[in-house]
């Protein structure tokens, strides 16, 4: 991905969309009860949706089965290759406090890497993770510095995404690009990509998180987000899992 990102639009269709989306806000739903200390705070996302447990069986088939599907795995492995592996579903939906802002960042940063580690993956031209966003209704989408993926940050966005010299991470950063999105459509970007997310509407997006399978990486994988061994037989690609 030479920008760092990329669009499908009427990626997933009916019935699947309706079948993933029932699935995605009865999650939601329980969410809201279980973190509604986290969601008053200013939560915009939740994860683990494939947990064991979180949904009945068949629903967390549903979703496991439609995340190694060949639509889905062969786009993964045309970024990160051969052996991409799954890496975890995020869900990102409008803070409570519609005044809210929100804040540019690389995925990279909240990581245990120092920087030089950031610095050498950034520059790698390698993606080593990558979100693919499914929006469940319209929605203003997602803001990126096009290319950002693949170099370290400008005096600008640095103090920016670290709120430097009385600049905020909410604050404009110059040749970004905005990237809205309808129900439907998927974007793929890279995780390290200078990005914040664009609240609004009635977003409610499915985030499939992919990865190289590289250590320092697969160590956030969650054992029990992945399908029981006997579940991998109903999967078109069980080897992400
Ligand atoms: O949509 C958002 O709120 C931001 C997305 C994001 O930060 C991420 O996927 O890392």
């Amino acid at each position: 991905m030479k920008l760092g990102y990329s669009k499908r639009e009427g990626f997933l269709k009916e019935p699947l969309i309706d079948e993933v989306e029932n699935i995605l806000r009865s999650f939601h739903q329980q969410w809201l009860l279980h973190n509604e200390a986290a969601f008053q705070k200013g939560a915009i996302n939740s994860a683990y949706i494939t947990k064991r447990h979180s949904l009945a069986d068949e629903q967390r088939q549903i979703l496991l089965k439609f995340i190694s599907s060949h639509s889905v795995v062969d786009l993964a492995r045309q970024i990160l290759g051969e052996d991409a592996q799954f890496l975890n579903t995020q869900l990102f939906f409008n803070p409570l406090n519609h005044l809210q802002k929100n804040y540019w960042h690389r995925d990279i940063q909240y990581t245990d890497l120092n920087q030089s580690q950031q610095q050498e993956i950034l520059t790698s031209g390698e993606s080593q993770v990558i979100h693919m966003r499914i929006a469940m209704a319209d929605e203003p989408g997602l803001e990126v510095i096009p290319g950002s993926h693949n170099r370290w940050d400008t005096e600008d966005e640095w103090r920016v995404r670290m709120q430097l010299d009385g600049k905020i991470q909410s604050d404009p950063i110059s040749s970004s690009e905005k990237i809205s999105l309808r129900r439907g459509d998927l974007l793929i970007f890279d995780a390290n990509i200078i990005h914040r997310g664009l609240y609004g509407k009635d977003r409610f997006a499915f985030d499939i998180l992919f990865c190289k399978p590289l250590p320092h990486i697969m160590k956030y994988r969650t054992a029990e987000t992945l399908p029981l061994v006997e579940e991998l037989a109903i999967m078109e690609c069980p080897e992400v899992f």
